[in-house]
């Protein structure tokens, strides 16, 4: 199939290290490396019956993709190109029950932004130059709400994401206001640690957010909702983003502007750590390339965003007093033991620069997911990163003194999962994923006294339609293949 050879043909030259399977699996190394891509996110594949034998373990089981069971062996190589494909568009629904100890709070509510966004943090914004922007951004999602208890919003089109919200994105979408995003959200990540220590003082809360998508809508209605309509006299949230915040959805140039514009004016309040997405490799493939192209007419304006994606952290340690639990988009990996190692790892040489114990580790961060049918370690049919088990979970929470791992990566049908006894936390914050998904999404709340709260949320009204498929930008995929 064409897509398949243009997919894998991509991922080739690049410099990035596609992990284990490069020297292990030369038979299909082509094979693994559009596997990295293909698999994301993992509205998982067609192999349900061995899913189902994995999920009984523990109820839990993520919905980590009909590989897993066949993780132990995955050198195998039984990649079907064409059902990694069609396994965007046919997801199936995998878990889940969950557990009952943790409050989960439904909400079916439709949230507005307020009209005013200088008011959004109580605390003075850092620059002061991007609140329009940031207002800019936000109105047309408060117009659709409005719309929404109206007689008619505005239907989807079925195709170009950018068509319903153009009006207002000419104000906005330029290429000079996204180069000045990128220079001073680079300038304020720069002086962040690789692995950042998020603290939850008394009387905070810290939002936990996974996979975005750039689904714009539902990030502005339901997880920044958190803030604005917090309870009266209550501190300002925190907000700790797991990563994925372009491609696959119509919005992640707004997704991404709005996080930038953030983080330069709050940077206490809010915290990013880097996706598998914010990546040059696979933000070319699954649709923020085209997205900046269809929206900006300049795809330098692509690269630069890749450019800052790298001063991204990795990660974080969450503490409050007595308690500290790590977060991360992807995972573990063998080279990992230490998490405080990740303090000393060069992000921005991530890609061709990194020894190949860090790059892995940095695979692991990114890329991985966990597993029951692995016991500690086995590559991941992604092509990249790992599937970590009961035991690599454990061990790690041990030795590093964590209560859990929280982290985002793969979609699941309650928008949260419990994996590895409760060591391993999977938050997923894109409703409905892709527009085809039926999937609830969930952010997680830790107060400063360690209580953990879902609040769970289906997909926002009047969203903007999927992006386009990825055959209609093959020849922009093409072109970066020089
Ligand atoms: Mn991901």
């Amino acid at each position: 199939m064409l897509n398949d050879e243009r997919l894998s043909a991509d991922e080739a030259p690049t410099a990035h290290s596609v992990g284990p399977s490069s020297s292990s699996n030369n038979s299909s190394t082509t094979t693994a490396a559009s596997a990295k891509d293909e698999n994301e996110e993992h509205i998982s594949s067609a192999a349900a019956p061995a899913v189902t034998t994995s999920a009984a373990t523990d109820g839990t089981s993520n919905e980590a993709d009909g590989g897993d069971d066949e993780g132990g062996d995955m050198d195998g190589g039984a990649q079907n190109p064409m059902y990694r494909v069609d396994s965007m568009f046919s997801p199936q629904i995998l878990d889940t029950t969950n557990d009952a100890s943790f409050p989960v709070v439904q909400d079916d509510v439709v949230h507005q932004p307020p009209a005013d966004m200088k008011t959004l943090f109580s605390a003075p914004p850092r620059k002061g130059a991007y609140m329009t922007l940031i207002q800019d951004l936000l109105r047309p999602v408060a117009a659709a709400a409005v719309k929404a208890d109206g007689t008619a919003a505005s239907s989807p089109t079925s195709h170009g994401g950018s068509a319903s919200s153009s009006s207002a994105a000419s104000n906005y979408l330029t290429r000079d206001i996204a180069m000045d995003v990128c220079r001073d959200v680079t300038a304020v990540l720069t002086d962040e640690p690789s692995l950042l220590d998020v603290k939850i003082q008394e009387g905070e809360t810290l939002v936990v957010v996974g996979d975005v998508h750039g689904q714009f809508h539902d990030m502005a209605h339901h997880v920044l909702n958190q803030q604005y309509e917090k309870p009266a006299g209550s501190k300002d949230r925190k907000f700790l983003f797991l990563g994925d915040y372009v491609d696959r959805g119509p919005q992640g140039v707004e997704t991404i502007l709005l996080l930038f514009a953030l983080k330069i004016e709050y940077p206490d309040q809010i915290y990013l750590i880097r996706g598998n997405h914010e990546e040059s490799q696979t933000s070319r493939i699954y649709g923020f390339l085209f997205e900046v192209r269809t929206k900006f007419n300049d795809l330098s304006v692509w690269a630069r965003f890749n450019e800052v994606f790298c001063y991204i952290p990795l990660a974080a340690i969450v503490s409050a007093p007595g308690h500290r639990f790590f977060a991360v988009h992807g995972g573990l990996s063998p080279g990992l033991t230490d998490v405080d190692s990740i303090r000393s790892i060069s992000r921005t040489d991530y890609g061709g620069m990194l020894d190949n114990t860090e790059s892995d580790i940095v695979d692991g961060l990114l890329w991985s997911d966990p597993s029951d049918a692995v016991v500690r370690f086995s590559r991941n049919e992604r092509g990249c990163g790992y599937l970590f088990g009961a035991a690599a979970a454990t061990e790690f929470c041990e030795q590093n003194n964590l209560d859990f791992i929280c982290r985002a990566h793969q979609m699941t049908m309650q928008g949260y999962t419990w994996a590895h006894n409760k060591k391993v936390l999977t938050v997923f914050s894109a409703p409905n994923y892709c527009g085809v998904s039926n999937n609830l999404a969930s952010i997680l709340l830790v107060t400063h006294e360690w209580e953990l709260n879902f609040v769970q949320f289906a997909m926002a009204p009047n969203r903007q339609p999927i992006a386009p498929p990825a055959s209609a930008f093959s020849s922009w995929s093409n072109y970066f293949q020089s």
